[in-house]
């Protein structure tokens, strides 16, 4: 069972969205992914559209997702890699290198993001 985590915001979920958790889920046979709340999403000067609990619930709908986990901070990934025996850590390649640290407990992919679509082009595309 290899076991696969990512981390995001996933607000407005899109086909970026989709086709990162697809390949995550991909490279194992579970994946886990670790949400942003909205108290960490203020940390990260993002204000996401939907509460936390709907993301949650969005994302626990999709078929690649097995587990969804709560983001609180930036120091818990190591915690997280080795508590839930996480074997592969995956992100968009906008975070390439930031999380070479985690090398030390699991391996680390940057996939390449999905280009054209992102939740700020959505909410500044709509803006009448
Ligand atoms: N993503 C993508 N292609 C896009 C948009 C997003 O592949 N067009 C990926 C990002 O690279 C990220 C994931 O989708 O891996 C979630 O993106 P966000 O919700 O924007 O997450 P972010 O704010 O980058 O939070 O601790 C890490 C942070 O929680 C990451």
């Amino acid at each position: 069972m290899k076991r696969v985590i990512t981390y995001g915001t996933f607000d407005l979920l899109h086909v970026g969205h989709i086709n990162i958790l697809r390949r995550a889920r991909e490279l194992g046979d579970y994946l886990i992914v670790v949400l942003s709340t909205d108290e960490f999403n203020a940390i990260k000067n993002k204000t996401a559209y939907y509460s936390y609990e709907d993301r949650k619930t969005i994302l626990e709908s999709i078929r690649y997702v097995d587990e969804v986990l709560p983001e609180y901070n930036w120091e818990q990934k190591i915690d997280d890699v080795v508590k839930n025996k996480v074997d592969v850590f995956v992100m968009g390649d906008d975070w390439k290198g930031h999380f070479d640290f985690l090398k030390d407990y699991c391996e680390v992919v940057y996939l390449p993001r999905t280009e054209g679509i992102s939740t700020t082009k959505i909410k500044s595309d709509l803006k009448v």
